[in-house]
This record gives C-alpha cells, sequence and structure tokens, in this order.
C-alpha cells in the first residue's frame, strides 16, 4: 500500500479521501488555491501545499503545479477525486510518466470512454445495447436529418464531449433539426472543445440508472449494484438512492452483467460508473461511463458496507478485490440528498459566508461535508455545501430519517435548496418510488 498520497481536489470529496486514507495510515497531502488557504481539507492533511490562485484553470486544473507538488513531497500516488482532472488522460497520463500513481484507470480507458460516440460504438461491439441512432458521428445537419428520418422523431441530438446537458437538445421536426445542429455543435465546440455531434432516439420518460463496480489489475471485477438518479434538475443530481425501486433482480442482473462486458472490453481496472437509460418497460440502453469515483457513491458504501476509496487506493497499488460477486452485501436503503448553496425557487448559486451550521445526527444518517459555520462558499467553485446520507432497513426507514433529518438540518448565512429537498422527500410521488426524470420539472415554475 501507498505510504503517502496527495489529493488533488477541494471539498467534501478531498476530505472523504482523507479519512479513509487515515484510517489505513497513510500520510496526506492536499493541495489549495488562494482561495482555499483555510479550508478544512487543507487543515486536516498532513501536509498542504499552495497550487496558484482561486480560479480552477489556475490551480486545481494545474496538471504541472499538481505533479510538482507531489514530488516535492513525495507522495507515490494522486487521487484525483471527481470533476476538476479526474477523468483527463492527458494528467493520467502525465503523473504515469513522471512515476507516480493515478488513482484512477488507465489514460487509454479515459480517453476510450471521453468521447461519447467512440464509447457507444465499444459498448455496441461488448454486445450491451445503446439508444437506436446514428453510427458514429454525424458530420453535418443533412446528414443528422437523413438519420433522424430513419429513426423517426422526436430525436436526441447529442454532443461528444458533452456534459450538464451542455450540446444536447431534444428535437421534434426537420426544421427543429437543421436550427439546432450547428448552435448545439458550436455550445460543445466552445465548452468542451470538441463539437462532434451524434444522434439518439428520445426514449420517453427514462429513469437514470447507474451501475457502480469494482476491477482490479487481475482480471477481477464485482458490479455493487445500481443507483437511481433520476431526480435531477438542468442535468444536475439532487436526490439519489439505491437500491433503485424500479429495477427488479433480473434487471439488476442484467445490467450489472453489461457493465462488467464493457469493463472487460476496455480492460477497465479501479472503480467505475456505467449510467444507462431506462424505459418504462425495463429495456435498458447505455448511456457513458463516469471512469472516477462519483458524488453519490456513498449510497452505494450503505447498502454493501465497503469503502470504495480504500477500494480504489487497494486497486490502484495493485492489490487483488479478493472477494467475487457472491460476496457483495446488499443491505437495506440508502438516499443521498445534495445540498447546495442557492437560492430554491432559480436554483442560482448563493455565495457568502455561512452564519451557522447544524448537521443532523442519528441512527443511519452520515453527512459528507467540506464546509462549516465560518466558511465562505465563493464564486469560483461548485456550491453543494454538503450531502446528507440517510440508511434504513427498508426504503419506507431510510425516507423516514431522511425527513428527520432534513427537518434538523440548519443553515444560516446563506440561502440553500433545503426547502426543496423537504418537498421532494415529503412527497407521494417520491414515496411511490415514481422517480421519472420529469419529476422537478415544475418546481420553481411557480
Ligand atoms: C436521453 C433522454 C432521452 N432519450 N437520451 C443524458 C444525459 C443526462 N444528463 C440526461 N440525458 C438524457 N438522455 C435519450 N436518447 C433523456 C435524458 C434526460 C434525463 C435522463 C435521466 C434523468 C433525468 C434526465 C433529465 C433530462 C434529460
Amino acid at each position: 500500500m501507498f505510504r503517502k498520497v496527495l489529493i488533488a481536489n477541494r471539498g467534501e470529496i478531498a476530505r472523504r479521501i482523507l479519512r479513509t486514507c487515515r484510517r489505513l495510515g497513510i500520510a496526506t497531502v492536499a493541495v489549495y488555491s488562494d482561495a482555499d488557504e483555510k479550508a478544512l481539507h487543507v487543515r486536516e492533511a498532513d501536509e498542504a501545499v499552495r497550487i496558484g490562485e482561486a480560479p480552477v484553470a489556475k490551480s486545481y486544473l494545474n496538471i504541472e503545479a499538481i505533479l510538482r507538488a507531489a514530488e516535492e513531497t513525495g507522495a507515490e500516488a494522486i487521487h484525483p477525486g471527481y470533476g476538476l482532472l479526474s477523468e483527463n488522460a492527458d494528467f493520467a497520463r502525465a503523473a504515469m510518466e513522471r512515476g507516480i500513481r493515478f488513482i484512477g484507470p488507465s489514460p487509454e480507458a479515459i480517453a476510450a470512454m471521453g468521447s461519447k460516440v467512440a464509447a457507444r460504438e465499444t459498448v455496441k461491439r461488448a454486445g450491451v445495447p445503446v439508444v437506436p441512432g446514428s453510427e458514429g458521428a454525424v458530420a453535418s445537419a443533412d446528414e443528422a436529418a437523413r438519420i433522424a428520418a430513419e429513426i423517426g422523431y422526436p430525436v436526441m441530438l447529442k454532443a461528444s464531449y458533452g456534459g450538464g446537458g451542455i450540446g444536447m437538445q431534444v428535437v421534434h421536426s426537420e426544421e427543429e433539426l437543421r436550427k439546432a445542429f450547428a448552435s448545439n455543435s458550436a455550445r460543445a465546440k466552445a465548452y468542451f472543445g470538441n463539437g462532434e455531434m451524434f444522434l439518439e432516439k428520445r426514449v420517453q420518460r427514462p429513469r437514470h440508472v447507474e451501475i457502480q463496480v469494482l476491477c482490479d489489475g487481475h482480471g477481477q471485477g464485482v458490479y455493487l449494484w445500481e443507483r437511481e438518479c433520476s431526480i435531477q434538475r438542468r442535468h444536475q443530481k439532487v436526490v439519489e438512492e439505491a437500491p433503485s425501486p424500479f429495477v427488479d433482480e433480473a434487471l439488476r442482473r442484467d445490467m450489472g452483467e453489461a457493465a462488467l462486458a464493457i469493463c472487460r472490453a476496455i480492460g477497465y481496472e479501479n472503480a467505475g460508473t456505467l449510467e444507462f437509460l431506462v424505459d418504462e418497460e425495463k429495456h435498458f440502453y447505455f448511456l457513458e461511463m463516469n471512469t472516477r469515483l462519483q458524488v453519490e457513491h456513498p449510497v452505494t458504501e450503505m447498502i454493501t458496507g465497503l469503502d470504495l476509496v480504500e477500494w480504489q487506493l487497494r486497486i490502484a497499488a495493485g492489490e487483488p478485490l479478493g472477494f467475487g460477486q457472491g460476496d457483495i452485501r446488499r443491505d437495506g436503503h440508502a438516499i443521498e440528498c445534495r445540498v447546495y448553496a442557492e437560492d430554491p425557487e432559480k436554483m442560482l448559486p448563493s455565495p457568502g459566508t455561512i452564519a451557522r451550521m447544524v448537521l443532523p445526527e442519528g441512527e443511519g444518517i452520515r453527512n459528507d461535508v467540506g464546509v462549516e459555520a465560518g466558511s465562505e462558499i465563493t464564486p469560483f467553485y461548485d456550491p453543494m455545501i454538503g450531502k446528507l446520507i440517510a440508511h434504513g432497513r427498508d426504503r419506507a426507514e431510510a425516507i423516514a430519517r431522511m425527513k428527520q433529518a432534513l427537518d434538523a438540518y440548519v443553515i444560516e448565512g446563506i440561502r440553500s435548496n433545503l426547502p426543496l429537498l423537504r418537498v421532494i422527500v415529503a412527497s407521494d410521488r417520491f414515496a411511490a418510488g415514481d422517480t421519472t426524470t420529469d419529476f422537478l420539472e415544475s418546481w420553481g415554475k411557480r
């Protein structure tokens, strides 16, 4: 196992990684920008290195500054967390070339899934269903119109390197498609440096179900069941849970086997997540793969009893999993609510200083937070304050515990989405598990 690990991230996830390192007796190096000089993750790490100014481009995305910090402190490995450089194949390769282990998959595996067009073709070849659509990239509006006529409207126009809904649009007619093609491609090019586009048939009332996997470097892989992430707003997940109330044993097994087939096809190593759309008839279609730890990983940890960061570290250090699919537990039910510093109606960031903060406690309650009273939420970074996770013996108990915890949660000095979370968790539709993608459409439009 590693003796010292550098954490190339900030906020709650930097603290989450620190916690496991400490438990395993691994020394930690934090990195920080000028805006994070007094941040909790900096205070808690054994060492901390300043890597630049507040904007992420000048600090948390500065590959050279981070690699230098690792070399100067003698860190043997880098954990990238999520976001930032976590899915940057160049960063993973640069670390490797300088003799530093990247805690994640190979640069080739990251790149194979970085392009959604390439990922679709790889996944098809592995025998896993994708949503019917274009073969490869669509080069022009004319070609898009031809393919859309074949698959039938409505279609989804998507950007190969897109994310957060950028470059993505539902299209109902050829006229709309011709207009949408150039603008979405240009937007994707501006945001992600690549305007490559593709088409899919639109799936009606889909659910977003994702499979967590762990694959070691010795050919062993397991799936850690699914997470239901259909409650999103503007392509930002708000509430996640495990298991999914919509997934039965047969679907769970089929999706798990499909996830592992994809991992085998690309020689995947470390923790990863396969995202799928599931339609009303319980057909599933591969969407994309996240080649990193995800924000919502705690719900999987709560039902399996596994520490995903620990297994990321062990796999990166070359250890075998040492257990198989039959050893994976699935105990009870877990729900996560993302608490954001934002205006609950407009859902726009609400920066400022947290005057008072009281985290709920109790049986089955977990808080992963990056801030405390006195912390400033700056406009430089993601406005997530923290994640509240509730576990229960069944879904009803998890909901009851989450409701109580949300009522006890106090944040003063800035606005938060706590009122929205309370409404969701107390709703009849949530109780019924009726959590399709249109769940939050009405909220905020009142
Ligand atoms: C779709 C879709 C319907 N049909 N693809 C993809 C990225 C994710 N952020 C939203 N995506 C969707 N892709 C096809 N072919 C609908 C969505 C979608 C969605 C999916 C799951 C949960 C919430 C959603 C909210 C809006 C759109």
